[in-house]
Protein backbone atom coordinates (compact mmCIF):
# COMPACT_ATOMS: atom_id res chain seq x y z
CA UNK A 1 0.00 0.00 0.00
CA UNK A 2 0.95 3.54 -0.61
CA UNK A 3 -0.01 6.92 -0.57
CA UNK A 4 -0.27 8.81 -3.84
CA UNK A 5 0.51 12.60 -4.11
CA UNK A 6 -2.48 14.42 -4.97
CA UNK A 7 -2.34 17.37 -7.50
CA UNK A 8 -3.38 21.01 -6.54
CA UNK A 9 -5.38 23.67 -8.80
CA UNK A 10 -4.35 25.19 -10.58
CA UNK A 11 -2.13 22.21 -12.03
CA UNK A 12 -2.66 21.68 -15.73
CA UNK A 13 -3.08 17.74 -15.51
CA UNK A 14 -6.14 18.41 -13.67
CA UNK A 15 -7.51 19.37 -16.82
CA UNK A 16 -6.89 15.97 -18.50
CA UNK A 17 -9.74 14.05 -19.93
CA UNK A 18 -9.79 10.75 -18.36
CA UNK A 19 -9.80 6.97 -20.66
CA UNK A 20 -12.25 4.41 -19.78
CA UNK A 21 -10.97 1.24 -18.31
CA UNK A 22 -10.88 -1.45 -20.37
CA UNK A 23 -9.73 -4.41 -18.66
CA UNK A 24 -9.24 -5.35 -14.66
CA UNK A 25 -5.74 -6.10 -13.92
CA UNK A 26 -3.37 -6.07 -10.64
CA UNK A 27 -2.11 -2.78 -11.29
CA UNK A 28 -6.43 -1.48 -11.80
CA UNK A 29 -6.87 -3.20 -8.01
CA UNK A 30 -3.77 -1.73 -6.60
CA UNK A 31 -4.40 2.10 -7.61
CA UNK A 32 -7.90 1.43 -6.28
CA UNK A 33 -6.05 0.54 -2.76
CA UNK A 34 -3.82 3.07 -2.68
CA UNK A 35 -6.55 5.32 -3.52
CA UNK A 36 -8.56 4.62 -0.02
CA UNK A 37 -5.80 4.28 1.52
CA UNK A 38 -4.91 8.66 0.35
CA UNK A 39 -8.47 9.45 0.26
CA UNK A 40 -8.84 8.19 4.03
CA UNK A 41 -5.68 9.71 4.99
CA UNK A 42 -6.73 12.95 3.83
CA UNK A 43 -9.05 12.68 5.27
CA UNK A 44 -11.99 13.03 1.95
CA UNK A 45 -15.34 11.17 1.14
CA UNK A 46 -14.27 10.43 -2.36
CA UNK A 47 -11.19 10.52 -4.80
CA UNK A 48 -10.52 10.62 -8.53
CA UNK A 49 -7.90 8.77 -10.25
CA UNK A 50 -7.19 12.80 -12.11
CA UNK A 51 -6.26 13.96 -8.66
CA UNK A 52 -3.55 11.33 -8.44
CA UNK A 53 -2.50 12.02 -11.80
CA UNK A 54 -4.06 8.31 -13.31
CA UNK A 55 -6.11 9.67 -15.94
CA UNK A 56 -8.17 6.49 -16.02
CA UNK A 57 -11.98 6.80 -15.12
CA UNK A 58 -11.56 5.33 -11.75
CA UNK A 59 -13.54 6.92 -8.34
CA UNK A 60 -13.46 6.08 -4.69
CA UNK A 61 -15.87 7.19 -2.45
CA UNK A 62 -16.88 6.79 1.57
CA UNK A 63 -19.74 9.17 2.46
CA UNK A 64 -19.73 7.16 6.23
CA UNK A 65 -18.30 8.56 9.18
CA UNK A 66 -15.92 5.29 9.67
CA UNK A 67 -15.04 3.99 6.40
CA UNK A 68 -17.50 1.43 6.21
CA UNK A 69 -19.33 2.10 2.78
CA UNK A 70 -16.58 2.00 0.66
CA UNK A 71 -17.65 2.09 -2.94
CA UNK A 72 -15.53 1.97 -6.42
CA UNK A 73 -17.39 3.39 -9.69
CA UNK A 74 -15.20 2.41 -12.78
CA UNK A 75 -16.53 4.10 -15.86
CA UNK A 76 -19.44 5.71 -14.35
CA UNK A 77 -21.98 7.77 -15.73
CA UNK A 78 -25.33 9.60 -14.20
CA UNK A 79 -28.96 10.33 -15.36
CA UNK A 80 -30.55 13.21 -13.40
CA UNK A 81 -33.75 12.05 -11.53
CA UNK A 82 -34.71 15.19 -10.50
CA UNK A 83 -32.87 18.21 -11.41
CA UNK A 84 -34.17 20.43 -8.34
CA UNK A 85 -30.84 21.34 -6.50
CA UNK A 86 -29.49 20.61 -3.22
CA UNK A 87 -26.97 23.27 -1.93
CA UNK A 88 -24.10 21.62 -0.31
CA UNK A 89 -21.35 23.02 0.82
CA UNK A 90 -17.82 21.54 -1.35
CA UNK A 91 -14.86 20.94 -0.45
CA UNK A 92 -11.91 19.60 -3.01
CA UNK A 93 -8.59 18.04 -1.90
CA UNK A 94 -7.19 19.70 -5.16
CA UNK A 95 -8.65 23.10 -3.58
CA UNK A 96 -7.37 22.88 -0.22
CA UNK A 97 -8.76 25.39 2.18
CA UNK A 98 -11.81 26.61 0.12
CA UNK A 99 -15.50 26.06 0.17
CA UNK A 100 -18.09 26.93 -1.73
CA UNK A 101 -21.69 26.10 -1.93
CA UNK A 102 -23.19 24.89 -5.05
CA UNK A 103 -26.27 23.88 -7.00
CA UNK A 104 -26.51 20.21 -8.04
CA UNK A 105 -29.37 17.97 -9.07
CA UNK A 106 -30.16 16.32 -5.97
CA UNK A 107 -31.61 13.26 -7.19
CA UNK A 108 -29.69 10.80 -9.85
CA UNK A 109 -29.36 7.56 -10.93
CA UNK A 110 -25.91 5.97 -11.27
CA UNK A 111 -24.51 3.64 -13.87
CA UNK A 112 -20.66 2.24 -13.33
CA UNK A 113 -18.84 -1.02 -13.10
CA UNK A 114 -17.82 -2.32 -9.35
CA UNK A 115 -14.39 -3.13 -8.02
CA UNK A 116 -14.80 -6.72 -10.04
CA UNK A 117 -15.87 -5.30 -12.84
CA UNK A 118 -19.18 -6.25 -12.55
CA UNK A 119 -22.37 -4.11 -13.64
CA UNK A 120 -24.20 -2.08 -11.44
CA UNK A 121 -26.71 0.46 -11.73
CA UNK A 122 -28.15 2.94 -8.05
CA UNK A 123 -29.94 5.94 -7.38
CA UNK A 124 -28.32 8.66 -4.80
CA UNK A 125 -29.43 11.56 -2.95
CA UNK A 126 -27.24 13.89 -0.16
CA UNK A 127 -23.79 13.54 -0.29
CA UNK A 128 -23.45 11.09 -2.02
CA UNK A 129 -25.22 12.66 -5.42
CA UNK A 130 -22.89 15.40 -5.00
CA UNK A 131 -20.13 13.63 -4.35
CA UNK A 132 -20.37 11.50 -8.04
CA UNK A 133 -21.26 14.65 -9.63
CA UNK A 134 -17.56 16.27 -8.10
CA UNK A 135 -16.07 12.90 -9.05
CA UNK A 136 -17.10 12.45 -12.24
CA UNK A 137 -16.57 16.42 -13.00
CA UNK A 138 -12.77 15.52 -12.03
CA UNK A 139 -12.51 12.55 -14.99
CA UNK A 140 -13.47 14.78 -17.41
CA UNK A 141 -11.07 17.94 -16.11
CA UNK A 142 -13.71 19.63 -14.31
CA UNK A 143 -13.35 21.10 -10.61
CA UNK A 144 -16.24 23.09 -8.94
CA UNK A 145 -14.48 26.66 -8.86
CA UNK A 146 -15.50 26.20 -12.87
CA UNK A 147 -19.03 26.33 -11.09
CA UNK A 148 -18.52 29.34 -9.30
CA UNK A 149 -17.73 33.12 -10.24
CA UNK A 150 -14.92 33.95 -12.38
CA UNK A 151 -14.01 36.71 -9.31
CA UNK A 152 -14.45 33.61 -6.40
CA UNK A 153 -12.52 31.65 -8.28
CA UNK A 154 -9.36 33.94 -9.79
CA UNK A 155 -9.24 34.84 -6.09
CA UNK A 156 -8.65 31.43 -5.04
CA UNK A 157 -6.25 30.58 -7.79
CA UNK A 158 -3.81 33.46 -6.87
CA UNK A 159 -3.99 32.23 -3.31
CA UNK A 160 -2.72 28.61 -4.09
CA UNK A 161 -0.62 30.26 -6.61
CA UNK A 162 0.95 32.16 -3.40
CA UNK A 163 1.39 28.96 -1.31
CA UNK A 164 2.62 26.69 -4.02
CA UNK A 165 5.48 29.27 -4.63
CA UNK A 166 6.53 29.30 -0.76
CA UNK A 167 6.86 25.49 -0.68
O1 LIG B 1 -13.71 15.34 0.73
C1 LIG B 1 -14.48 15.88 -0.06
N1 LIG B 1 -15.64 16.40 0.40
C2 LIG B 1 -16.67 16.84 -0.41
C3 LIG B 1 -17.69 17.58 0.19
C4 LIG B 1 -18.75 18.03 -0.57
C5 LIG B 1 -18.79 17.73 -1.91
C6 LIG B 1 -17.78 17.01 -2.52
C7 LIG B 1 -16.73 16.56 -1.77
S1 LIG B 1 -15.48 15.63 -2.52
C8 LIG B 1 -14.12 15.99 -1.49
C9 LIG B 1 -12.92 15.15 -1.86
C10 LIG B 1 -12.48 15.47 -3.27
O2 LIG B 1 -11.84 16.43 -3.59
N2 LIG B 1 -12.89 14.65 -4.19
O3 LIG B 1 -12.59 14.90 -5.48
NI1 LIG C 1 -12.35 17.05 -5.62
Amino acid sequence: MALLSILEYPDKRLRTLASPVLENNDEIQKLISNMFETMYEAPGVGLAATQVNIHKRIITIDTSDNQKSPLVLINPEFEVIDSDSDNLQEGCLSIPGFYETLQRPKHIKVTALDKNFKGQQFEATGLLAVCIQHEIDHLNGILYVDHISRLKRSRIKSKLEKLHKQQ
